[in-house]
């Protein structure tokens, strides 16, 4: 399409006057923007088509990574970066008077997605392309992503995001491929030949239509799909009330992950579970048979991996493909979606473990309950063959109970593989969470250490820092992660570290000036920029960050004397709209950014910084700049975190807790080169389990405490009378859950550390750069093939780049 920036500028300017109507001067950044888009996904398509004909001819086995969540954020500037064309378009567009980063502000986020699980399967996705694996992703196109954040007075206001609001350029709808997934109705059993069978009859079906996305891989021509599926009326169904069954019907793709404290929503949020998987697991064995005679041969051809269990019927919906479609008996159809199916763990907090009430589950998908119901009965059965007399054990370990579906249980005993996703939390999945099935399948139970790709993460993200790094080491660390290791030559090189302190400098610059613009708030760019960034929730402790903001302003108002090294602390964080215990924790950070920031007497030596509206592009201008990274939950509650490697591969260094893949950062960098502080996780557990924590005797002997933990009642934030007893009441009245007081001391000592430490600037740029030179570990490259080694068992396709178009 073109190989120059001359070439560039004539198809662009052609295009633009095509498909605008429009002179080039009388053309909108918007109008630019998508004229630009539609010609880079053009100019991928031909090798989509190749890579999925060179797919299907190399009868290689390919992956379907299915996801209720996949927060892309913005693709432009990743596919430019991805074709290698993002230098020859930048100049081509500046030599027309456009500045290309003005355009990528045209660019709505994709954020089909609320957190760390859902930016995973985006990353994975990309290392998948970038390594030339066969693997695609399924999910669900949602009309509105992630709600949008603002903060008025201090409280979070949810309104509904528009991403789709002026079209999506990078989609291509298929309507000719879509799907029916019937809903409701009632389940037929007819004896043919001597055989059951059975018909799901009077159901109200829903037509999925695919829009699939390119993926495409950095440095090759390898381009996978990411097949999005958005809910429309049938036009084969005939229904009384038209207008409710459209409602209904687009009310499935409407939402990510509608309210569910009431049936209705309930019912929603199932349907849309069922809705993701049967589109899914319907297209991928049409594309099998097209292929393929043996559907015997399915899980040879065909992995199909569950993120989390919410798109655990995968497991019940192949099985009623392969017995009711195919005709295959029970024992081979379970063989075959056991060997087919493999399922990945992403907490273990207890209240996020998905179950649903049989009351909602059985009408909605008759059919797909009797197949879980004999699933259960059947592994019952084996249960008590192996445990006869245990009743509690069976009854603990059963998929059915007490009325309600158990979908963690379903998803471990129909799979062949279960992952963590960092060493200690699939440690205290084997040996507790999950105890009872490790013993049954020790073979299934393996562990994935997440990882980020440092494409996104660093080279779009971070261009300074990229391109110190490549004058330092050349540039095939880009393609080898692990070659960062490299950079460990310039610990002693002080030109060197004088560059890596500019680059930070110029990226704090950066977002100082974001900050303004968002906030108003002027920030001192020598002062140390402390981030916390992440979704907001108890166990993850912004509470202590923001309490122990609150100690430092005390201690500067009540002694004179006491300095600091300056600091400014950000937060960024949505709270999910029903979870209003953390919506009170964002209110109660504005309050002390109030308090704070009018201060005269505090002002010079701390700042804080609310901005709203996280998400994935606002994240990219984030991470480059930090020089703290607060990694601080309640040890044993983060599966794994991968902030924290962000943070790490833009030379931020951790304060951290021994929890997730902290723990793997702190192997991999040394005790010197992180603030390590806390309970263990054992420590932790011990408390559940035995108690002997009491948050009292910590509030009443610790005068630090004590005096945070009172200004939040008594009238120390002046207009904001009552809001923050609830927090209070956590603190004391209920014991502390997280044990925010019972870290709090430790935390105060770590933390004094690190302004010791920063002091000491070049000691800093040394722990920064090892930081940075160890980080390809977690490249999500290395996460991808340890995928595709020991659980999909599948192989690079296109090993060569395809000749260019
Ligand atoms: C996150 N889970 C983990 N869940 O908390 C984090 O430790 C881990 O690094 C990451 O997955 C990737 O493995 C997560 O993001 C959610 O967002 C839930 C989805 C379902 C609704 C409740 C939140």
């Amino acid at each position: 399409m073109f190989s120059n920036k001359t070439e560039f500028k004539e198809v662009f300017l052609q295009r633009l006057e095509m498909t605008c109507g429009k002179s080039f001067k009388e053309s909108s950044k918007r109008d630019r923007y998508q004229t630009l888009g539609n010609m880079i996904r053009e100019y991928v398509s031909s090798n989509w088509i190749k890579t999925n004909e060179k797919y299907r001819s190399a009868k290689e086995k390919q992956v379907y990574y299915l996801s209720i969540e996949f927060l892309l954020g913005k693709l432009l500037r990743h596919n430019l970066l991805n074709l290698g064309v993002d230098q020859v378009v930048q100049e081509g567009l500046s030599e027309l008077g456009i500045n290309l980063d003005d355009l990528e502000e045209v660019e709505a986020d994709a954020a089909l997605g609320n957190g760390g699980l859902g930016r995973l399967a985006a990353c994975f996705l990309d290392s998948l392309a970038c390594l030339n694996l066969p693997g695609h992703g399924c999910g669900i196109r949602y009309k509105h992503g992630l709600f949008e954040q603002k903060i008025v007075d201090g409280y979070q206001v949810e309104l509904p995001e528009q991403w789709l609001r002026n079209g999506h350029v990078w989609e291509v709808r298929k309507a000719d491929l879509s799907i029916e997934v019937p809903f409701w109705g009632k389940v037929e059993t007819l004896e043919k030949d001597g055989r059951l069978t059975f018909r799901h009859v009077d159901a109200e079906t829903i037509t999925a239509v695919p829009y699939d996305v390119p993926v495409v891989g950095y440095n090759t021509d390898t381009v996978n799909t990411l097949r999005l599926w958005s809910a429309e009326p049938s036009p084969y169904l005939v229904h009384k009330d038209i207008m409710k069954y459209k409602r209904e019907t687009e009310a499935v793709s409407d939402f990510l992950y509608p309210d569910d404290t009431h049936d209705e929503g309930k019912i929603l949020r199932l349907k849309q579970q069922y809705f993701l998987v049967s589109a899914s697991i319907r297209s991928i064995i049409r594309a099998y048979r097209k292929q393929f005679n043996r559907i015997e041969d399915l899980h040879e051809h065909v992995g199909i991996h569950i993120n989390d269990t919410h798109p655990v019927l995968a497991i019940p919906e192949l099985m009623r493909v392969l017995l009711d479609e195919e005709n295959l008996g029970w024992e081979e159809a379970w063989h075959i979606t056991t060997q087919t199916i493999s399922y990945t763990n992403h907490t273990t907090l207890a209240e996020a473990l998905e179950k649903w009430p049989i009351r909602i589950f059985q009408p909605l998908l008759p059919r797909i309950y009797m197949i879980v119901n004999e699933i259960n009965e059947r592994f019952c059965q084996q249960l008590w063959q192996k445990y006869p007399g245990e009743w509690n054990r069976i009854e603990n370990m059963a998929i059915i109970a007490h009325d309600q579906v158990k979908m963690a249980h379903l998803a471990i005993v129909g799979s062949h593989s279960v992952n963590g996703v960092a060493e200690i939390h699939t440690e205290i999945l084997k040996k507790r969470e999950m105890n009872s099935f490790y013993q049954l399948y020790p073979e299934k139970f393996n562990n994935k250490t997440n990882g980020i790709t440092h494409r996104r993460w660093l080279l779009k993200s971070n261009p300074k820092l990229t391109n110190l790094i490549c004058e330092g080491i050349g540039d095939s660390w880009i393609s080898k992660p692990d070659q960062l290791l490299e950079l460990e030559g310039y610990q002693d090189d002080p030109a060197f570290l004088d560059q890596l302190f500019m680059v930070k400098q110029e990226n704090k610059i950066k977002l100082a000036a974001r900050i303004k613009e968002q906030t108003g708030i002027n920030v001192d760019i020598t002062s140390i920029f402390d981030i916390q960034v992440k979704r907001l929730h108890a166990y993850k402790r912004q509470l202590l960050n923001i309490l122990h903001i609150m100690y430092l302003y005390n201690r500067i108002k009540e002694d004179s004397s006491f300095t600091m090294y300056p600091r400014t602390f950000i937060f960024g964080a949505k709270a999910s709209p029903g979870y209003y215990y953390a919506k009170k924790i964002i209110k109660l950070i504005n309050s002390v950014a109030d308090k704070v920031n009018n201060d005269p007497v505090v002002r010079g030596q701390i700042r804080v910084v609310f901005l709203e509206n996280y998400r994935v592009s606002l994240a990219e201008e984030i991470f480059p700049a930090a020089d703290v990274s607060e990694q601080i939950s309640t040890a044993s509650k983060e599966a794994s975190g991968t902030g924290n490697m962000k943070f790490m591969m833009n030379g931020a260094l951790t304060v951290g807790t021994l929890d997730g893949a902290n723990i793997e950062i702190k192997e991999m960098v040394g005790d010197d080169n992180i603030f390590i502080f806390g309970l263990t996780a054992e420590e932790v557990l011990d408390y559940y389990q035995n108690g002997g924590y009491r948050s009292f005797e910590y509030y009443h002997h610790d005068k630090r405490i004590r005096t945070v933990v009172d200004q939040l009642t008594n009238g120390f934030f002046e207009d904001v009378e009552d809001e923050f007893e609830m927090i209070s009441d956590s603190l004391i009245m209920e014991n502390d859950q997280y044990f925010v007081l019972r870290d709090f001391a430790s935390y105060i000592d770590v933390q004094k550390e690190v302004g010791l430490k920063y002091k000491d600037q070049n000691q800093w740029l040394k722990m920064s750069l090892l930081n940075i030179s160890r980080s390809g570990h977690f490249s999500s490259d290395r996460t991808i093939q340890q995928y595709a080694d020991d659980i999909w068992n599948i192989r690079p396709v296109n090993k060569r780049p395809l000749t260019k178009n």
